[in-house]
């Protein structure tokens, strides 16, 4: 894991009439505060499994309905993937990992593209501490979007719904680990990835 040793670090911040996120990349003091803890506490397993500095800063209208909040995190992050790493270049590109937690599964894929693409499938339905699941799927979507990149996600096997998402964003920080990792050059038989490029 590479991370910034010049000091310098990456800020998105998103502003709406529904949420106020900001996600820093190489912050000078990673943490979270996050206004939905039950997302707060899934989004933690993920960041900590990647192993990468990051802060996360996330408000919002959560009384209208928290997956504004959960999809603009989403978002933001995927916006910082794509500053922090433009191009995608002389990292990993793609990574995926399988995950289990105590009953649960997860597997996920993900393509670093340019090219933005969520698939879901064996998801939970269901409530996890009152949040419906609809709520968390939001997040994946959202992180599609704004880093532009593809990522499968599936949850095969499991009791208990929170263990399975926490099995899935654990998975998803273990692909971002190998998808980050540092590497010479752009992994694309084009030779560019992005809106001038992708590799399909
Ligand atoms: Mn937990």
């Amino acid at each position: 894991m590479m991370s910034r040793t010049d000091g310098s670090s990456t800020t998105i911040t998103r502003t709406t009439r529904e949420t106020h996120v900001t996600v820093e990349l190489d912050p000078k003091a990673p943490g979270l505060d996050v206004a939905v803890p039950t997302f707060g506490h899934f989004l933690n397993a993920c960041l900590t499994t990647w192993g990468y500095p990051a802060r996360v800063e996330a408000q919002g209208d959560i009384e209208v309905d928290p997956h504004h909040l959960v999809e603009d995190v989403g978002i933001v992050l995927g916006q910082a993937l794509t500053e922090r790493w433009p191009g995608y270049r002389d990292i990993g590109r793609y990574g995926w990992a399988v995950v289990v937690m105590d009953d649960a599964r997860a597997e996920v894929a993900i393509d670093l593209s340019g090219r933005a693409g969520s698939y879901l499938g064996q998801v939970p339905d269901g409530p996890v501490n009152g949040l419906d699941s609809e709520v968390f799927q939001e997040f994946w979507h959202g992180l599609a979007r704004g880093a532009e990149l593809t990522v499968h996600l599936t949850i095969p096997a499991g009791l208990n719904r929170h263990h399975r998402w926490e099995a899935a964003f654990k998975a998803l920080g273990l692909a971002l680990r190998q998808a980050t990792a540092p590497r010479v050059g752009t992994l694309s038989t084009k030779g560019v990835i992005g809106r001038a490029g992708g590799d399909c």
